[in-house]
């Protein structure tokens, strides 16, 4: 497909605010069968995995903190199918879908959730703080805002080692109002920095909406200051979001510095675990899962076009619930770290 090029701060119709329908005609990725259906399975198994760590606490066997990311899977899936080996990710504490997409094992990941030895901490991270050097995944950060300047710093070492990697920091709508992220982009900017700073806009920073929080709920103009382009991207649609991606990391890899993508998504689940959900109504909630669900798109889409039939999407489903069962039953057999472990892994 033909990209458009992005020189200056570029913005569409939408509205953040609005409460409607997400797709703003954007560039969309032309998908072929083959990655329609990776980008169904991906999304899958991110889905069916969050309603399974939801059930897992639900019956006591996660503790802390655990943020689900159920709804927004578009937006690291049309993502990760457009980087290429050695583009680093970082992201806040909603993040086990970012795992999941960078190909982290679901088994590591479900049994960090229940503090087991074979999780990706060894069990003393939990849900916000796991890496993988070898999956290029920088974490899992619980305060909010401060991943965007670790994440500016990994597109730093890139640029001083001169290797073509780019850095893709996540962040909400919510940390997008934070001081650090402003003065990330101060030094990303003068410095070009190869980074594209993905601002997952789902309407809410735990119960505070984007309107009552947010003097510009256009969160592509935020870079504007700096000269740092963006662009407003249906996040909901999995193709929308790789057309995005393929024209930012261009961007960074040609020098140019960083760019602002802004993803219009939504989260369908409370906040983390405990949410009284005041702040919005069953209903919109319902409308978005029912008008515009990333998966279900996929899904209608291929079958639609003759891609694919009930039974072959059926075998995708099973292939992804045996993993996230997988997963469950290793998350709850694997032993507990031992003692020790408490004096290992840390900085002295
Ligand atoms: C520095 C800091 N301030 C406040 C908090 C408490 N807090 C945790 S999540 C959150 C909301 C962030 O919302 P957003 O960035 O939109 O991300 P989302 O949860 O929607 O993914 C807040 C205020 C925190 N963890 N760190
Ligand atoms: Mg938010």
């Amino acid at each position: 497909m033909a990209l458009r090029k992005t020189a200056t701060v570029s913005s569409r119709k939408n509205s953040a605010k609005s409460a409607g329908k997400i797709s703003n005609g954007g560039p969309i990725a032309d998908f072929d069968r083959d990655e329609e259906l990776k980008a169904y399975r991906e999304m899958l198994l991110i889905r069916r995995f969050e309603e399974k760590a939801g059930q897992l606490y639900g019956m006591g066997f996660i503790g802390g903190f655990c943020h689900l990311y159920i709804g927004q899977e578009a937006v690291v899936v049309g993502m990760q199918m457009a980087q290429k080996e050695g583009d680093q990710v970082i992201t806040a504490y909603r993040d086990h879908g970012h795992m999941l997409a960078t190909g982290m094992e679901a088994r590591g990941v479900m049994a960090e959730l229940t503090g087991r030895r074979n999780g990706y901490s060894h069990g003393k991270g939990g849900s916000m703080h796991m890496f993988s050097k070898e999956k290029h995944f920088y974490g899992g950060h619980g305060i909010v805002g401060a991943q965007v300047s670790l994440g500016t710093g990994l597109a730093f070492a890139n640029r001083y080692r001169g290797n073509d990697s780019v850095s893709i920091a996540y962040f909400g709508d919510g940390a997008a109002n934070q001081g650090q992220v402003y003065e990330s982009f101060n030094m990303a900017a003068l410095w070009k920095l190869p980074i594209i700073y993905i601002v997952e806009n789902n309407r809410y920073a735990m119960g505070t909406s984007t309107a009552r929080a947010t003097a510009q709920s256009n969160y592509s103009l935020r870079g504007s200051g700096f000269g740092i382009p963006g662009i407003q991207v249906d996040g909901m649609d999995v193709r929308a979001v790789k057309a995005a991606a393929d024209e930012a990391l261009e961007h960074c890899r040609s020098g140019k510095g960083p760019i602002i993508l802004e993803m219009l998504t939504y989260r369908y689940r409370g906040h983390s675990m405990s949410d009284p959900a005041k702040y919005r109504t069953k209903e919109e909630v319902q409308k978005m899962r029912s008008e515009q669900d990333p998966i279900e798109q996929v899904r209608l889409r291929v079958m639609e076009k003759g891609w694919a039939t009930e039974d072959d999407l059926k075998a995708i489903d099973k292939e992804v619930r045996d993993i996230v069962a997988d997963s469950a039953d290793f998350a709850q057999s694997d032993p507990e770290p031992d003692a020790s472990e408490l004096y290992t892994d840390i900085l002295l």
